[in-house]
């Protein structure tokens, strides 16, 4: 492992060393999950990306296997980016984008049994170029499924002039692909880039998946990571119906509050039948001091996604991650008013808060607080009726001028008794905050030895709060440079 860095998660999967970005080929079989990513395990830089490997039967335990997918001549020599892993009847079947020069075309390997040895197609690229006649931005990821005996894929564009894509192809092999037409286009070339809800002029990491009961409550959902010209905005999803080879949307949600601090997430459905969600969660400082640390990029922990009341989704951390509960630290009630109350101090910690709040009442929550408040992440929840808005200052964070100090904001849904459950997850620079089901993940790089306070105030609020430390995860290393000479 790179040398200590206060800033390594604990608890949260890492790369070994080096860059770690999307998280691919989500899977589980026989019991054990299978999580690979994009990773460099040369250097904490993006740059000639392969597929690192990780295994886990309890989804925050994790062993890392030797590297999946390394470029080598041919289509993918710059790089294999992120794409899925799908059974061909017992044939695990990897579909990637491998990179050469400076684009992206899909590819293909076959896998061993266990999933640790893959073999490229002589054929790659399997598809050799991007819809003909269209002006596109980008061509990469995928989403592959199979209707009947069809297997169907989305490929994450852009159309100049107009917007971010998913141009849906079908194929009876997964060798050999029609493209059928564009899914639906967004209108990100003529919108507001930094608007939240910006959908971007390319869509990355597209992933489609339904959600809810097969009756008339399903709903289905179209993620992508809305970018521009280099640019990670942030994940956006469309709820709505595919349908006759369309997705007809009813509405636009932000995935995550934090932004482009929720990147690239893919999903998967477990052998349980739940929707699981994974996240990268990129850098907020500066490549440089990555580069000191020697590696770079966090996986969010696992989400669980549900079909929640308003038709959005709600996500919530799987119940897995309290396995990793320690020690219980608190558990208090207060009914706030005026002056902060110290509930507890760390840097690996579980909250659990229900806070309920009166009508234009607020509440305030400050973690990795030094003693003196001179650093500390400051969160603000204001209620406004069946809503709060929710915000997160983070220009006291961190007293390195040189780490991202942008603020984040937005509504999340409260009870009709005016409570708002809350869910923070604290682990060094990884920040996971869940209100009312509506995450907000962050990256938060404190530079005091103090700065480990969790700090409550509001007026009239009622408070009750639980804490935990949280244990290191255990991680069982393997050389995984083997595979990728
Ligand atoms: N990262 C991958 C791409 C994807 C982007 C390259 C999103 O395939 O579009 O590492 O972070």
């Amino acid at each position: 492992r790179a040398a200590a860095d206060r800033h390594r998660p604990a608890f949260h999967f890492t790369a070994p060393a080096g860059w770690l970005n999307d998280p691919n080929g989500l899977t589980q079989r026989d019991g054990e999950y299978h999580l690979f990513y994009q990773f460099n395990p040369h250097a904490p830089v993006h740059d000639r990306i392969h597929w690192g490997h990780a295994v886990s039967t309890d989804l925050v335990n994790w062993r890392d296997l030797p590297i999946a997918l390394a470029p080598s001549e041919g289509p993918d020599v710059d790089g294999c980016w992120s794409g899925v892993l799908v059974y061909d009847g017992d044939t695990p079947t990897i579909v990637y984008s491998g990179r050469h020069g400076d684009r992206e075309l899909p590819c293909v390997a076959i896998g061993t049994p266990d999933l640790v040895e893959w073999t490229k197609l002589d054929v790659n690229p399997v598809i050799p170029s991007a819809p003909p006649g269209v002006d596109i931005t980008a061509f990469r990821d995928h989403c592959v499924w199979r209707e009947g005996s069809i297997w169907r894929q989305l490929i994450g564009s852009g159309i100049r002039g107009k917007g971010g894509t998913a141009f849906l192809y079908e194929s009876p092999n997964l060798r050999d692909w029609t493209y059928i037409g564009p899914l639906l286009v967004g209108d990100g070339a003529a919108g507001e880039p930094s608007a939240p809800d910006w959908t971007g002029t390319m869509w990355e990491c597209v992933d489609m998946f339904r959600i809810g009961d097969d009756g008339s409550a399903h709903r289905d959902v179209l993620v992508f990571s809305a970018w521009d010209d280099g640019v990670t905005h942030h994940p956006l999803y469309w709820t709505g119906r595919y349908e006759s080879d369309r997705f007809t949307p009813t509405a636009l949600h932000r995935l995550d509050l934090g932004g482009r601090y929720f990147y690239a997430p893919q999903s998967m459905r477990d052998e349980s039948g739940r929707r699981l969600l994974f996240g990268w969660l990129q850098e907020g400082r500066p490549n440089s001091a990555a580069v000191a640390a020697g590696w770079s990029g966090v996986m969010s922990l696992p989400r669980v996604v549900t079909p929640a009341p308003d038709g959005s989704l709600h996500q919530s951390p799987a119940p897995e991650v309290d396995a990793l509960r320690a020690e219980q630290l608190v558990t208090d009630s207060h009914v706030l008013s005026g002056d902060p109350v110290h509930i507890v101090s760390g840097d690996e910690l579980d909250l659990e808060m229900l806070l309920t709040i009166p009508d234009g009442g607020s509440v305030t929550i400050v973690l990795r607080a030094s003693d003196d408040d001179e650093e500390r992440t400051t969160l603000h929840l204001t209620r406004q009726g069946d809503h709060a808005e929710l915000s997160l200052d983070r220009t006291r964070s961190s007293l390195d001028a040189e780490v991202d100090a942008s603020s984040r904001a937005g509504r999340v849904p409260v009870d009709d008794d005016g409570s708002v459950a809350i869910r923070i997850l604290v682990d060094h620079s990884a920040l996971e905050i869940f209100a009312g089901g509506v995450p907000l993940t962050t990256r938060i790089y404190p530079t005091r030895e103090d700065a480990l306070g969790v700090r409550l105030s509001g007026e009239g609020v009622r408070a009750r709060v639980c804490a935990w430390a949280m244990r290191p995860t255990a991680r069982e290393a393997v050389d995984v440079d083997g595979a990728a000479a």
